[in-house]
């Protein structure tokens, strides 16, 4: 028996190639359809990054022959997760003969259009090839450790984060009994873990899961599991949600409980969002998806240490779920014919209509208990004597091609009303996006002033701006001047 919201294999051969006609259509009808103040971003992406977050999808290989598909997920998503391409049986379908090909496919076509990637994933008791079921309980650690070892090593560099095991929970809160914790109990998952550090320390490690996305007996079992991994010191850097949801049901919990793991020092990320509604979906029922959109992005942008959002798919036409759940359908943001449907308009106004990004402000930490007009902090080191501000910035990603910087701004032994940071590139790299301030380009010249929300520092305070750019990745000398 299936469990209610149990994910499980879709067939495939529904999909049908339709023209690049209908997404200019969709684009069109988005252009006209969607009220946004001045100076919104019109896509997903944007908007996220608006926010210092991104905005994904998952795309198969069969998907990237689909044109109208490809182009529509190219246009409004910044993260891309491989459907099938990185799982176990696709990777080493025998022991010990590895195929890469089809998940580097997927890897070339985000790096071509400018997405970062989701490794998926690297131990799951499904899609598990059958060879695995047959290795001798006491070699299955080292069969994993191998598998991951070689599968983070070929892509170390090219995926932001990976889910290093997947789906790892009972709904009672208990581990599955599956041949990783048959042969390690439940040490397999920090054995995972540090086999994937090793061969790609830069990747942010997630477990990723279903049904947690509330409060209840599964979260609180990975909770506890969470906690004592980190007390140990497991590398463990996020936790994804995967928000399978049915239209309605959102759980009211889920900024609650996606704080709750933040507060252990983890990231948190919706992984695999889709909506799915009793065929045929009215109106009021795509309207209530809308809502719920809206609730999950917004529960996202709520949470610091939320990184993004992913849809698990582009359109309805080519979803995972019909094919698994008889009777339901219309999950995704926009329709079979590539139409844009209330739950994305949602999404986008979610992201548009905050007026400040959680990350922009100065964290309880950073900010001094005195108020700016009483007598300041002391200025940290690493403030010029005298100087207004100073800045630093730090490389927090990078791939061939581009990488991701973080630039940390902070006040000196004054308040500042307004700062600009100014650098010169050394090789020739490009900003391709950039958020929590506003950039002016000359030539190799960067100059980037504050956002209209983190313009104010208090004496010592700091916050932060951040960017996506092509070329090498540079750490150039920063000047900060405050008008
Ligand atoms: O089931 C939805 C998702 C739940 N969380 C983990 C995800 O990895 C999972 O993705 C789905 C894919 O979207 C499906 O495309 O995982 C399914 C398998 O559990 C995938 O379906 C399978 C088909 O059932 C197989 O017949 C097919 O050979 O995809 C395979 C590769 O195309």
């Amino acid at each position: 028996m299936k469990p209610p919201n149990h994910p499980m294999d879709r067939p495939r051969g529904r999909a049908r190639v339709r023209g690049l006609a209908a997404v200019l259509a969709a684009v069109a009808a988005v252009a006209v359809g969607v009220a946004m103040p001045a100076q919104a971003a019109s896509t997903l992406k944007a908007s996220a990054e608006a926010r210092g977050r991104y905005f994904g999808t998952a795309l198969t290989r069969g998907d990237l022959g689909i044109t109208a598909e490809v182009n529509l997920a190219a246009a409004q998503f910044d993260m891309l997760t491989p459907g099938n391409e990185m799982k176990w049986d696709a990777t080493e379908p025998s022991r010990g003969s590895f195929n890469f090909g089809p998940g580097d496919q997927i890897v070339s076509f985000a790096q071509s259009h400018g997405m970062r990637v989701r490794g998926h994933n690297l131990v799951w008791h499904s899609q598990l090839p059958a060879w695995v079921g047959g290795v001798a309980l006491n070699q299955v650690q080292g069969v994993m450790e191998n598998h991951i070892t070689t599968e983070a090593t070929h892509y170390k560099g090219k995926v932001y984060a990976w889910d290093v095991v997947n789906e790892p929970y009972n709904e009672d809160g208990t581990l599955r009994q599956d041949v990783f914790y048959k042969a390690m109990g439940s040490n397999y998952i920090a054995i995972a873990l540090r086999a994937a550090h090793a061969a790609d320390p830069d990747a942010k490690l997630y477990i990723n899961d279903y049904n947690i996305e509330g409060i209840n007996a599964k979260s609180n079992g990975l909770y506890s599991l969470a906690q004592s991994l980190v007390a140990q010191g497991v590398p463990l850097h996020g936790i994804g949600f995967e928000s399978h949801f049915i239209v309605g049901q959102v759980p009211s919990s889920l900024q609650a409980n996606m704080q709750r793991f933040a507060d252990l020092g983890l990231d948190v990320a919706i992984t695999e969002l889709d909506d799915r509604i009793q065929m045929p979906a009215d109106s009021s029922e795509l309207q209530q998806q809308g809502t719920d959109y809206g609730k999950v992005v917004n529960a996202c942008l709520a949470v610091s240490r939320c990184v993004g959002v992913s849809q698990w798919g582009v359109d309805d036409g080519h979803s995972w779920i019909p094919g698994t759940f008889p009777g339901y359908g219309a999950a995704m943001m926009w329709d079979s014919s590539y139409q844009p449907k209330p739950a994305y308009t949602a999404a986008l106004n979610a992201l548009n209509s905050g007026t400040s990004s959680p990350s922009a402000s100065p964290s309880p930490s950073s900010s001094p208990s005195s108020s700016p007009s009483s007598s300041p902090s002391p200025s940290p080191s690493s403030t010029p004597i005298g100087g207004a501000c100073s800045a630093t910035m730090k490389t927090t990603n990078s791939w061939p091609g581009g990488f991701q910087s973080e630039v940390t701004v902070q006040a000196g032994s004054a308040s500042v009303g307004g700062w600009t940071v100014k650098w010169t590139w050394p090789g020739g790299q490009s900003i391709s996006s950039l958020w929590n301030g506003t950039q002016s380009v000359s030539g190799s010249s960067v100059t980037v002033r504050n956002a209209s929300y983190n313009g104010s520092l208090a004496a010592g305070a700091s916050t932060t701006f951040g960017f996506t750019a092509n070329g090498t990745a540079a750490t150039p000398t920063l000047t900060c001047t405050s008008p």
